[in-house]
């Protein structure tokens, strides 16, 4: 196996259109595609983590599923999530069948058939370590997963997957491809829309884009996993997905536009 571990989190709102329900930027996940071959043919072992977007996070907010179990809607949430769960699915098998377009040899493993635990409560079942121990690519993704006692169930996103994973692994490199900026920014809310911080600081003080619609935390839980990644060990990027190349170029340890945790 190789001994370099990139793990890339494809965001959400990267690979679908978020104001549409399913509806996935295929332009997108088929240009992160060929840059999973890139890195691939750099000798390194890769793992792939995905978000739900509009295949998740509107169904998921209208029917707060964040919160669990509530009585007074509780037969809209159980149905709500077996939509959830065949959406995400069908937005999984989209990035596989690319994946599998350019050769590439990914495996899924679905959290919601899996493990249980919503958010860094999450339990991986051995599967994840059959996969990763195969010449196979991971792929895994944000889900509802079954939690235990009376919340019966909760999300887990995909930022947590990629803290969970650098607790359980060796990963060389998280990156985390995001929408809509470079990578984090100074002041979002700001007429001027703010400044790229290029290389970020646990210590920096961050402030939230209050525009984003996401039921997991956003660019804020990313931050957070994000800092978590880096104290285990990890590099860590963030860069905007829209310029693919730039990934690369972080893989390959040149200068690159986006943020490197420091
Ligand atoms: O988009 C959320 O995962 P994320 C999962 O990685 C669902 O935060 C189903 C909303």
């Amino acid at each position: 196996m190789p001994e370099e571990v990139v793990l890339i989190k494809f965001g959400g709102s990267l690979i679908t259109n978020k104001s549409k329900v399913c509806s996935e930027r295929i332009d997108i996940i088929d240009k992160l595609a060929k840059i999973c071959v890139n890195i691939t043919s750099l000798n390194k072992k890769l793992i792939i983590v995905h978000g739900a977007g509009s295949f998740g996070h509107i169904k998921a907010k209208e029917l707060k599923i964040f919160e669990g179990k509530i009585i007074s809607i509780y037969e809209k949430q159980i149905l709500g999530i077996e939509k959830i769960r065949s959406d995400m699915l069908s937005l999984n098998e989209k990035i596989i069948d690319m994946m599998l377009k350019y050769k590439l040899k990914p495996e899924t493993y679905i959290p919601h058939l899996e493990g249980k635990g919503s958010g860094m409560n999450y339990v991986f079942s051995n599967k994840i370590d059959e996969i990763i121990k195969s010449n196979k690519i991971p792929v895994i993704y944000g889900d509802v997963v079954d939690i235990d006692g009376d919340k019966e169930f909760g999300i887990l996103s995909g930022d947590d997957i990629c803290e969970i994973l650098c607790k359980r692994l060796k990963i060389s490199h998280v990156i985390f491809a995001i929408d809509g900026a470079d990578g984090i920014i100074d002041n979002p809310n700001s007429k001027s829309g703010g400044k790229l911080i290029k290389q970020f600081s646990s210590h920096h003080p961050v402030v939230v884009n209050k525009l984003e619609f996401d039921v997991t935390g956003g660019m804020n839980l990313k931050i957070k996993r994000g800092v978590n990644c880096f104290r285990q060990g990890s590099r860590v990027s963030i860069i905007n997905g829209n310029n693919t190349e730039m990934i690369l170029k972080a893989v390959m340890g040149v200068e690159y536009l986006g943020t490197e945790f420091i």
